[in-house]
């Protein structure tokens, strides 16, 4: 496996700023080195460019929408192309609005081979709302919706389809905090939503066995993650931390069992703010995260 980084630093989507620093904060944490080491190839493709966040208030519902289609463009292509080279690519954002070019690419290139795409969205949020129902415009909160078919024209229907994702394409995992509407949405959507409550209640196993249900030889894995998702006393550098997300060993082995499938064929980390993390702690554990993603383990297993 070749693993393809693409840099995407913008915190255009995001509430507050500092994700933008998030691609260099994994390249300081040793992100290509601890992956060569594990024996597989790596190429780093280096930041994209795009514009600067202007920093404006909503206009119709939706913050810096311009900007934001902007660097999804240059997403697509960069994740279309790694695709197209046959490599796997990471892509480091950034905000999680990033995730509608790089699952958009995903989904065109998933299509044409033929394969199934399974999206597992780990995050404290939904990310569901539109342009309609959000209660802060910022484009972070709204990439499923996108995905689906349902924000802003101008960032769906990118991967030739009117929507990337089908509802049962999508497993969200962590969530513990939804708005009201995107709770209306979920159930409308018919959308599976492994809470925090479902890991607490049948652990991280049980629920990583579910998700993960009927993945085979045919699929397209692909892993968008929100540092977020974390518990914050854990990985604190993210910009809308929520108490009471899945702990160090916890999401340790939802990426061990991610990895044990042998069809992760692509991913997002996003979300991570070096601005508010502490000593780099939080782009740190992300690299030994994205390491048992990719396959590390610690003895060899039958
Ligand atoms: C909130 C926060 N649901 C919104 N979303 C966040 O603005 O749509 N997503 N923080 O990552
Ligand atoms: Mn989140
Ligand atoms: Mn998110
Ligand atoms: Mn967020």
């Amino acid at each position: 496996t070749t693993v393809a980084l693409i840099g995407a630093p913008t915190d255009v989507g995001a509430s507050v700023r500092g994700c933008g620093m998030g691609p260099d904060a994994l390249r300081v944490a040793g992100l290509a080195e601890c992956v060569a080491r594990m024996g597989l190839t790596v190429v780093d493709r280096g930041n994209l460019a795009g514009p600067a966040t202007p920093w404006r208030a909503p206009e119709g519902g939706l913050r810096h929408l311009k900007e934001a289609v902007a660097w999804n463009r240059s997403v697509y292509d960069a994740v279309d192309a790694a695709l197209g080279a046959g490599h796997l690519p990471l892509l480091m954002g950034g905000d999680h609005c990033l995730a509608i070019g790089s699952i958009s690419a995903v989904a065109w290139h998933a299509r044409r081979r033929g394969k199934t795409l399974r999206v597992l969205w780990l995050d404290a949020h939904t990310d569901v709302n539109t342009e309609a129902t959000s209660p802060s415009g910022n484009l972070h909160g709204m990439p499923v919706a996108c995905l689906l078919g349902h924000g802003p024209s101008a960032l769906t229907g990118w991967s030739g389809l009117p929507s990337a994702l089908q509802a049962d394409a999508l497993r969200f995992i962590g969530i513990r905090s939804v708005d009201a509407p995107e709770r209306d949405a979920i159930r409308a959507l018919g959308l599976t939503v492994f809470d925090m409550r479902h890991i607490d209640e049948h652990g991280m196993r049980t629920t990583m066995t579910e998700a993960l249900h009927g993945v085979d030889e045919d699929t397209h894995l692909h892993v968008s993650f929100d540092i977020d998702c974390l518990d914050p006393d854990v990985a604190p550098g993210v910009g809308t931390g929520v108490r009471g997300g899945p702990g160090y060993r916890e999401m340790q082995l939802c990426m061990e069992m991610i990895a044990d499938t042998g069809r992760l064929g692509s991913m997002d980390v996003v979300e991570l703010n070096p601005a508010l993390d502490v000593r780099n702690r939080s782009a740190e554990i992300a690299v030994e995260l994205i390491e048992s993603l990719l396959g590390k383990s610690t003895l060899a297993r039958p």
